[in-house]
Protein backbone atom coordinates (compact mmCIF):
# COMPACT_ATOMS: atom_id res chain seq x y z
CA UNK A 1 0.00 0.00 0.00
CA UNK A 2 2.77 2.69 0.81
CA UNK A 3 4.52 1.94 -2.29
CA UNK A 4 1.16 2.69 -4.03
CA UNK A 5 0.43 5.90 -2.65
CA UNK A 6 4.70 6.75 -3.66
CA UNK A 7 3.84 5.48 -6.67
CA UNK A 8 0.55 7.47 -7.53
CA UNK A 9 2.87 10.48 -5.71
CA UNK A 10 5.63 10.23 -8.51
CA UNK A 11 2.88 9.76 -10.99
CA UNK A 12 1.02 13.27 -9.85
CA UNK A 13 4.12 15.41 -9.73
CA UNK A 14 5.32 14.01 -13.06
CA UNK A 15 1.72 14.93 -14.45
CA UNK A 16 1.88 18.85 -12.84
CA UNK A 17 5.14 19.12 -14.10
CA UNK A 18 4.21 18.00 -17.88
CA UNK A 19 1.64 20.30 -17.66
CA UNK A 20 3.21 23.38 -15.80
CA UNK A 21 6.14 23.16 -18.14
CA UNK A 22 4.26 23.38 -21.63
CA UNK A 23 6.79 26.15 -23.36
CA UNK A 24 9.96 24.69 -22.87
CA UNK A 25 8.38 21.27 -24.97
CA UNK A 26 6.41 23.86 -27.59
CA UNK A 27 9.41 24.94 -29.23
CA UNK A 28 10.34 21.39 -30.38
CA UNK A 29 6.83 20.42 -31.07
CA UNK A 30 4.23 21.24 -32.88
CA UNK A 31 1.22 23.41 -31.14
CA UNK A 32 -2.15 21.68 -31.53
CA UNK A 33 -4.93 24.14 -31.18
CA UNK A 34 -7.40 23.81 -28.38
CA UNK A 35 -10.20 21.79 -28.79
CA UNK A 36 -8.63 19.47 -31.33
CA UNK A 37 -9.42 15.86 -30.96
CA UNK A 38 -9.29 12.52 -33.21
CA UNK A 39 -11.47 10.01 -32.71
CA UNK A 40 -12.77 6.36 -34.30
CA UNK A 41 -16.01 6.90 -36.59
CA UNK A 42 -15.86 2.98 -36.85
CA UNK A 43 -15.93 0.59 -35.68
CA UNK A 44 -17.97 1.41 -32.45
CA UNK A 45 -16.07 0.66 -28.65
CA UNK A 46 -17.48 -2.64 -28.06
CA UNK A 47 -18.24 -3.86 -31.54
CA UNK A 48 -17.76 -7.22 -33.27
CA UNK A 49 -16.70 -6.95 -36.60
CA UNK A 50 -15.45 -9.53 -39.56
CA UNK A 51 -12.26 -9.60 -41.54
CA UNK A 52 -11.72 -7.32 -43.14
CA UNK A 53 -13.15 -4.08 -42.01
CA UNK A 54 -12.94 -0.75 -42.18
CA UNK A 55 -12.05 1.49 -39.41
CA UNK A 56 -12.84 5.37 -40.49
CA UNK A 57 -11.07 8.58 -38.84
CA UNK A 58 -12.42 11.52 -37.36
CA UNK A 59 -10.94 14.36 -36.76
CA UNK A 60 -12.37 18.05 -35.36
CA UNK A 61 -10.44 21.39 -35.13
CA UNK A 62 -7.85 20.83 -37.13
CA UNK A 63 -6.78 19.45 -41.25
CA UNK A 64 -5.35 16.86 -42.95
CA UNK A 65 -1.78 17.39 -44.20
CA UNK A 66 0.36 14.67 -46.10
CA UNK A 67 3.90 13.67 -44.03
CA UNK A 68 6.25 16.21 -45.16
CA UNK A 69 4.32 19.17 -45.70
CA UNK A 70 4.44 21.64 -42.72
CA UNK A 71 0.80 23.78 -42.53
CA UNK A 72 -0.62 25.10 -39.70
CA UNK A 73 -2.88 23.26 -37.24
CA UNK A 74 -2.66 20.39 -39.40
CA UNK A 75 -0.83 16.37 -39.62
CA UNK A 76 -1.78 13.09 -40.48
CA UNK A 77 -3.52 10.21 -38.77
CA UNK A 78 -1.47 7.09 -37.13
CA UNK A 79 -3.33 4.13 -36.01
CA UNK A 80 -2.39 2.12 -32.72
CA UNK A 81 -3.35 -1.33 -32.52
CA UNK A 82 -3.06 -2.98 -29.54
CA UNK A 83 -0.31 -0.95 -28.31
CA UNK A 84 -0.46 2.31 -26.15
CA UNK A 85 0.82 5.50 -27.32
CA UNK A 86 4.77 6.00 -27.14
CA UNK A 87 5.82 7.52 -23.88
CA UNK A 88 8.24 10.11 -25.48
CA UNK A 89 6.34 12.34 -27.44
CA UNK A 90 9.04 14.63 -28.86
CA UNK A 91 10.06 11.51 -30.80
CA UNK A 92 8.50 10.68 -34.09
CA UNK A 93 6.56 8.04 -33.70
CA UNK A 94 7.59 4.93 -35.13
CA UNK A 95 6.26 3.00 -38.02
CA UNK A 96 5.56 -0.72 -37.00
CA UNK A 97 2.76 -3.02 -37.45
CA UNK A 98 1.18 -2.03 -34.54
CA UNK A 99 1.86 2.00 -35.23
CA UNK A 100 0.76 2.57 -38.73
CA UNK A 101 1.13 6.13 -40.46
CA UNK A 102 -1.19 7.53 -42.78
CA UNK A 103 1.73 10.01 -44.11
CA UNK A 104 -0.70 10.48 -47.69
CA UNK A 105 -3.47 12.45 -45.36
CA UNK A 106 -6.28 8.70 -45.43
CA UNK A 107 -9.28 8.88 -43.30
CA UNK A 108 -10.11 5.32 -43.62
CA UNK A 109 -8.31 1.91 -43.25
CA UNK A 110 -9.06 -1.91 -43.99
CA UNK A 111 -7.64 -3.89 -41.40
CA UNK A 112 -7.75 -7.60 -41.38
CA UNK A 113 -6.65 -9.08 -37.78
CA UNK A 114 -6.81 -12.25 -35.79
CA UNK A 115 -9.95 -13.59 -34.10
CA UNK A 116 -9.94 -11.82 -30.64
CA UNK A 117 -10.13 -8.77 -29.23
CA UNK A 118 -8.17 -6.00 -30.20
CA UNK A 119 -7.35 -2.36 -29.22
CA UNK A 120 -7.27 0.56 -31.77
CA UNK A 121 -6.66 4.35 -30.99
CA UNK A 122 -5.44 7.10 -33.06
CA UNK A 123 -2.79 9.49 -32.95
CA UNK A 124 -2.30 12.50 -34.81
CA UNK A 125 0.94 13.82 -35.47
CA UNK A 126 2.99 16.84 -37.25
CA UNK A 127 4.78 16.23 -40.53
CA UNK A 128 7.77 14.95 -39.19
CA UNK A 129 5.44 12.29 -37.49
CA UNK A 130 5.86 13.81 -33.75
CA UNK A 131 2.75 14.01 -31.69
CA UNK A 132 1.11 17.59 -31.71
CA UNK A 133 1.73 19.50 -28.06
CA UNK A 134 -0.84 18.95 -26.30
CA UNK A 135 -0.97 15.51 -28.12
CA UNK A 136 -4.10 14.88 -29.77
CA UNK A 137 -5.28 11.38 -29.05
CA UNK A 138 -8.23 9.37 -29.30
CA UNK A 139 -10.00 7.12 -26.74
CA UNK A 140 -9.09 3.56 -27.16
CA UNK A 141 -11.77 0.97 -28.15
CA UNK A 142 -11.51 -2.65 -27.98
CA UNK A 143 -13.45 -4.24 -30.35
CA UNK A 144 -13.88 -8.07 -31.10
CA UNK A 145 -12.47 -9.79 -34.72
CA UNK A 146 -15.31 -12.60 -35.25
CA UNK A 147 -13.86 -15.86 -36.04
CU1 LIG B 1 3.41 9.55 -39.49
Amino acid sequence: MRTLVVATSVLATALVATLAAPCAAAQERTPSPHGAKVFIISPKNGETVHNPFVVKFGLKGMAIAPAGTKAENSGHHHLLIDTDPPADMAAPLPATDKIVHFGKGQTETTLTLPPGKHTLQLEFADYVHIPHNPPVISKKITITVAP
